[in-house]
C-alpha cells in the first residue's frame, strides 16, 4: 500500500517547519507532519487546507507513514535538539533512508552527524535554507550539502519549492560534501549581518548628522532602491523607516530599542575566519556592534560623562554636503561595503572549500542568492560575473576598480562620521580592510621584530631568503 503513503516526513512545525511544509505540499507532494508538541500538530491541521498533509503523533506513526525509502525533512531547533530527534528517528531507520536537516545548523555539528549516520547506511543532508518565514512559503533559496546521490534524487521536489534567479531558473544548487550547505547558509547570514548594519549606519548618519526624519530617510533609501543597491534589505528599509507607530504619535523606528538580537550564525562565522586564519572584520564587526549595542545602560550613562555633545556642536552644520552630494556619498559607501562584505566571505568560503575539500562554486552561489533569500541583490548579477573570471575576487581587476573609484566617497563620509563621534563600525572596517589590502609595507615588520626580541619567533627579510633570528640586546 505503498502508494497511499507520504512522499516525504517533516519534523518541527514552528512557523519556518508550516511554511514550508505548505510550499512543498502546494506543488503536489504529500508530506507526513510531525511536532513534538502534539497541539501544535492538530493545530496546524486544522487551519492548512490540504490533502496532501497528513498528520503523525509519534515518530514511529510518522516513519511508518512515509514511502521507502523514507525522506525525512527536519526543522528544529539548532543544537541539542537534532541530535535527539536523531537519536530518536534511528529505531525506525533502515539502510537507504534519508534525513535532511534543513535548519539552522552549525556545519560542524552537521559534519559530525553525517559521519555518524553514513556509517549506518543513512543517507544525511545539511542544507541550507535561507529567505526567512515569507521564504520557506513562496520559495527560499538552497544552499544543498551533503549526500549528492540523496540530493539527484530529490531534486525536483527541492527545485519546485524554491525561489528564482534573474534569469528564472530555481534558487538551488548543490554545493557540496558534508557540511557545505550548512557553511555557505552561515557565510550567507554573516553578508546579511553586514549589509543590515551598513544601512543601519547610513541611517545613522542622516538621522545624527544630517537631522532628516525616518520618512525624509525613508525616501532617499526608497531612491537608492531605484539604483545599483537594488535589493530586499534596502527596499524593506525604506518599509520600516515609513511605518508609523500604532500605540503612539510618530514613526514606529523611533520607539524601538537599539539593542539587537542575534542567534549564532553571525557569531559562528566569525569563529570559523578566527579558526582558519581569513580576515573577516567587516562581517565580524557587524557581530560586535550588536553586542554593543547590547550595553544600553552603560551607553546612557557614559553619554552623560562624554564631551560627545560639544563635538557635536563644533561639528554641526560645517560643510556638509547638499543632498545630491549625500546621496552619493550613501550609495558609494553603501556600495562598496556590500560589495567588501561580499568579499570577505567568498575568500571565507574559498578557505573552508580548501580545507575541507569540497568544491564549492562560487559563482552559483552568487546565482542561487539572487532570489528567496534576505541579502538578494542586484549586484550578484555583477558578482556572479566576477567569481566566473578570477578566484580571488579582490583580484579582479574590474571589480577591484569599480571598488576603488568609491571609495573616495566611503573616506569622506568615514571622516565626517568621525569628527561626529558616530561609530560606522562596517563602513569604517571596509575602509580599513580596502587600505590595508591596498599597502605592500604594513608596520608587521615590527611586530616580528617584537616577537623575535621576546619570544625569539624569528622573522624572514625583504632582501634574501631563509628563516632568521637576532640577539636584540646585544650592545653593537
Ligand atoms: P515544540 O513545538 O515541541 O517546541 C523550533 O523550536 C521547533 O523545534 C519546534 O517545532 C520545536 O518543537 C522543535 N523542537 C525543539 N526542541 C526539540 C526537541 N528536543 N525534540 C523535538 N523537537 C524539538
Amino acid at each position: 500500500m505503498d502508494n497511499q503513503k507520504a512522499d516525504i516526513g517533516f519534523i518541527g512545525l514552528a512557523v519556518m517547519g508550516q511554511n514550508l511544509v505548505q510550499n512543498i505540499a502546494s506543488k503536489g507532494f504529500s508530506v507526513a507532519v510531525y511536532n513534538r508538541t502534539a497541539a501544535i500538530t492538530r493545530e496546524y491541521i486544522e487551519t492548512v487546507d490540504s490533502e496532501n498533509i497528513s498528520p503523525a503523533y509519534s515518530l514511529s506513526d510518522l516513519c511508518n507513514s512515509i514511502k521507502s525509502p523514507k525522506r525525512i525533512m527536519l526543522m528544529v531547533k539548532a543544537g541539542e535538539a537534532v541530535d535527539e530527534v536523531i537519536d530518536q528517528l534511528l529505531p525506525n531507520l533502515h539502510k537507504g533512508d534519508a534525513l535532511l536537516d534543513m535548519g539552522n545548523s552549525n556545519y560542524k555539528d552537521t559534519q559530525r552527524r553525517t559521519h555518524q549516520l553514513t556509517e549506518k547506511g543513512i543517507l544525511y543532508s545539511g542544507v541550507g535554507v535561507s529567505g526567512g518565514e515569507e521564504g520557506a512559503l513562496n520559495g527560499p533559496s538552497i544552499m544543498f550539502g551533503g549526500s549528492k546521490e540523496l540530493f539527484t534524487e530529490v531534486e525536483a521536489l527541492i527545485k519546485s519549492i524554491s525561489a528564482m534567479d534573474f534569469q528564472g531558473a530555481a534558487t538551488l544548487t548543490y554545493v557540496g560534501p558534508d557540511g557545505a550547505g550548512h557553511y555557505a547558509k552561515m557565510v550567507h547570514n554573516g553578508i546579511e549581518y553586514a549589509m543590515m548594519q551598513a544601512i543601519s549606519e547610513a541611517y545613522f548618519l542622516l538621522r545624527d548628522v544630517f537631522h532628516k526624519d525616518p520618512s525624509e530617510i525613508a525616501a532617499v533609501f526608497a531612491n537608492l532602491n531605484e539604483g545599483p543597491l537594488n535589493s530586499y534589505l534596502i527596499q524593506i528599509t525604506a518599509d520600516v523607516l515609513n511605518k508609523r507607530d500604532d500605540l503612539t504619535e510618530g514613526f514606529l523606528i523611533d520607539k524601538i530599542l537599539d539593542v539587537a538580537e542575534q542567534k549564532g550564525t553571525g557569531s559562528w562565522v566569525s569563529i570559523s575566519a578566527l579558526e582558519n586564519g581569513t580576515a573577516l572584520n567587516i562581517l565580524t564587526e557587524a557581530v560586535f556592534a550588536r553586542s554593543l549595542s547590547a550595553d544600553k545602560q552603560t551607553r546612557i550613562k557614559l553619554a552623560e560623562l562624554s564631551t560627545k555633545n560639544e563635538l557635536e556642536k563644533n561639528s554641526r552644520d560645517k560643510n556638509l554636503p547638499d543632498d545630491k552630494q549625500l546621496h552619493k556619498l550613501v550609495e558609494d559607501s553603501l556600495l562598496v561595503s556590500f560589495y567588501l562584505a561580499f568579499i570577505q566571505g567568498f575568500h571565507l568560503l574559498a578557505k573552508a572549500e580548501a580545507e575541507n575539500n569540497w568544491q564549492i562554486n562560487l559563482s552559483e552561489l552568487t546565482r542561487i542568492w539572487q532570489g528567496g533569500c534576505i541579502i538578494r541583490a542586484e549586484l550578484l548579477k555583477d558578482l556572479k560575473r566576477y567569481t566566473e573570471t578570477k578566484a580571488v575576487l579582490i583580484e579582479n581587476e574590474e571589480l577591484f576598480k569599480m571598488i576603488n573609484g568609491k571609495i573616495p566617497s566611503l573616506r569622506e563620509l568615514a571622516l565626517m562620521a568621525t569628527s561626529h563621534a558616530l561609530p560606522l563600525p562596517v563602513m569604517q572596517n571596509s575602509l580599513l580592510y580596502f587600505d590595508s589590502m591596498i599597502n605592500p609595507n604594513l608596520p608587521t615588520n615590527l611586530i616580528q621584530g617584537l616577537r623575535d626580541y621576546f619570544g625569539a619567533h624569528t622573522y624572514k627579510r625583504t632582501d634574501r631568503e631563509g628563516i632568521f633570528h637576532t640577539n636584540w640586546d646585544d650592545q653593537n
